[in-house]
């Protein structure tokens, strides 16, 4: 009834996943679909390289700015938690917030530099909004290299990239969060599909869950 429908909170999704697994196509789509079927969705990026702090972290990606690592890390966080509070917003208006990216991103980037502890790298995170559900979008390394080269960004070769997954991997070794893997070799349709059904049970089933905070 009403009294329900206006209870109904929305979800939080994120993708995340090595690069060129298809996580800002399948974003899209999946936000496209979502508003199809008449459930109110947006997406957002991250880094969101449109705000101050994101123009300096995309002047660092793109080498124009050097950033020692302890501050970069911190600016990645800063542009998350920059966002908190239309995130919520939306949230609680019942819209479904897909995510291009998010805090395990930010860990597994910093922490494959080596010289950087787990704890340490999430710290600045801890607090987020807690997302209901976490998409893995798997690639091997060869059917990555596949889909072409690497461009000239900071991180973009194929050994940073090896260790970004190892971090990955230990990330999910945490089961208080609800991650799901999915192959990302399908076609963009298939997968498409898949993870359209995913995020559809999950949007049903945060239905009478309060947001969580991450890692808290
Ligand atoms: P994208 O625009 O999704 O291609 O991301 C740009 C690059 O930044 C990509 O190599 C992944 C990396 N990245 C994304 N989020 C973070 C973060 O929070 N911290 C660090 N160090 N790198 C990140
Ligand atoms: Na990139
Ligand atoms: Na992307």
């Amino acid at each position: 009834g009403r009294a329900a429908m206006a209870a109904r909170r929305g979800a939080l999704i994120a993708l995340e996943g090595v690069d060129r697994a298809g996580k800002s196509t399948q974003g899209r789509r999946l936000v496209e679909a979502l508003r199809e079927a008449g459930h109110p969705a947006d997406l957002l990026r991250f880094p969101d390289r449109t705000t101050e702090i994101g123009q300096l972290i995309s002047s660092y990606l793109g080498r124009e700015k050097n950033l020692e690592d302890h501050t970069i890390h911190l600016l990645f966080s800063a542009n998350r938690w920059e966002h908190v509070p239309m995130m919520k917003e939306k949230l609680q208006q019942g819209i479904t917030v897909v995510v291009d990216r998010y805090a395990f991103s930010g860990v597994a980037f910093t922490s494959a530099k080596g010289n950087f502890g787990l704890d340490w790298c999430k710290q600045p995170d801890v607090g987020l909004p807690k997302p209901d559900l976490i998409l893995f979008l798997q690639l091997n390394p060869e059917a990555a290299a596949e889909r072409g080269n690497f461009g000239q960004e900071r991180y973009e070769t194929s050994s940073f990239q090896e260790k970004v997954l190892q971090c990955f991997y230990c990330l999910m070794e945490d089961k208080s969060l609800n991650w799901k893997t999915v192959d990302a070799s399908k076609s963009i349709e298939d997968l498409h599909r898949e993870i359209k059904s995913i995020a559809k049970e999950t949007m049903q089933e945060v239905q009478n869950k309060p947001l969580g905070e991450l890692w808290k």
